[in-house]
């Protein structure tokens, strides 16, 4: 939210006030009454200033708040394509991984952080590694994140510890299916088509539920949006 906020527009009178809480830069107040008799002739407009210190500040500053509208908005739209990426954390605790169960769904990070001791984070079930992944989790290594990749979708990750797997210290991630795809027609393109079918089964279940949580609505737009290509 703090993304929106700064997208207000730049306000002359916030910068007065800003410049004014700052006694110390007096040369800036002497300069702001010489702008402002500027602006007094009728031949200077204000457009048309001096290349004064304070006219050349006041032009940065406003390129400055352009850019920190256009930076917002690509956070903003950042935040939207990768809000469905959730962040799970499982605590190795003691001689067990804490939670021993996890879902998750493809993209999403799992972070294994070590409590104390000397263990490993093995993909792999009955103590074999898959490979998938192995990493240490002991004092100069104290946690490893796994990013959940598409190929093991639909499917349950078995790990383990490798020194302390005989003792149980086992655990699974289930990975669901992936959701339904933006391009809900398959033609190859997310487009008027796509939003057609979301429009047309407003309130309802099934492919244009895009986001999975039951029904058809403003959520799946906002899916749609992020994945258009037109
Ligand atoms: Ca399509
Ligand atoms: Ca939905
Ligand atoms: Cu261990």
């Amino acid at each position: 939210m703090a993304a929106i906020s700064s997208l207000r527009p730049c306000s002359p009178h916030a910068r007065t006030s800003k410049i004014a809480r700052r006694p110390q830069f007096d040369w800036f107040a002497r300069a702001d009454r010489f702008e402002s008799r500027s602006q007094h002739d009728p031949k200077r407009g204000r457009s048309h200033g001096p290349k004064t210190i304070p006219n050349l500040i006041e032009k940065s500053m406003r390129t400055t708040h352009l850019l920190s509208a256009t930076v917002s908005l690509a956070v903003l739209f950042g935040a939207v394509s990768s809000a469905f990426a959730t962040k799970h954390t499982i605590t190795q605790s003691g001689l067990a991984f804490s939670p021993s169960t996890l879902t998750v769904a493809p993209g999403d990070t799992v972070r294994f952080v070590r409590t104390g001791g000397s263990h490993t984070v093995t993909s792999g079930a009955n103590c074999t590694a898959s490979g998938l992944f192995n990493a240490p989790l002991n004092a100069t290594s104290t946690s490893f994140t796994w990013t959940v990749p598409s190929s093991v979708a639909g499917t349950t990750v078995s790990y383990y510890c490798i020194p302390h797997c005989g003792g149980g210290m086992r655990g699974t991630i289930t990975v669901v299916a992936p959701p339904p795809s933006p391009d809900i027609d398959g033609d190859g393109a997310v487009n008027a088509a796509d939003l057609a079918a979301v429009l047309g089964n407003w309130g309802g279940a099934g492919a244009t539920d895009l986001d999975q949580d039951g029904s058809t609505g403003a959520s799946d737009l906002a899916v749609l949006l992020a994945a258009w290509t037109g």
